[in-house]
């Protein structure tokens, strides 16, 4: 059975073979109608490349400016930030000051005590208002204004394990 597999195998790779041969041996004939042909549609194929590379950078710049993630260099001042140090664990928010003042901008260093977790804030309809990664070893900053006071909650938002979906904490704005 396998050596009938096998000898089947080979006459289809001997066929492949022999049709690529074929096209590439019948490919060496020049025909002077088709290199005009391939001259002027090269020509409609860089126009277009660049039309595609214009529209893509135009769209990129459009999309990203305000640039949607802060300076992660910075330091925010305390006098213009309300600073609040988050720590997600296995699986539970350690979240420091737990209420903050709206029309403020809000700074959240956010870092993981174990594994990657995701901080996420719901507002009362449970729609992602902002969210970032928490890592352990990395301090990622996340800097969200509120424009009216209410109760948020703080999701995870990366798998990380049994009681992942047990991972809830609430935040509240004045
Ligand atoms: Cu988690």
């Amino acid at each position: 059975m396998i050596s009938t597999v096998y000898a089947i195998t080979l006459v289809c790779i001997g066929l492949v073979i022999a049709v690529f041969y074929y096209v590439f041996v019948n490919s060496k004939e020049a025909d002077p109608d088709y290199q005009s042909i391939i001259k002027k549609w090269y020509g409609v194929r860089s126009k277009w490349f660049l039309f595609l590379l214009v529209l893509g950078l135009t769209v990129s710049v459009l999309t990203t400016t305000p640039f949607p993630t802060p300076d992660q260099k910075k330091e925010y001042s305390s006098d213009d930030y309300q600073n609040v140090t988050v720590d997600a664990h296995q699986w539970y928010w350690i979240m420091t000051p737990s209420t903050v003042k709206a029309g403020q901008p809000v700074e959240f260093k956010v870092s993981a005590a174990d594994v990657n977790h995701g901080f996420g804030i719901y507002d009362e309809h449970m729609e992602l208002v902002a969210q970032t990664q928490a890592m352990p070893g990395y301090t990622n900053k996340l800097i969200h204004t509120f424009d009216k006071p209410g109760k948020f909650k703080i999701l995870c938002l990366e798998y990380c394990g049994l009681a992942h979906h047990a991972m809830i904490t609430e935040l509240t704005v004045e």
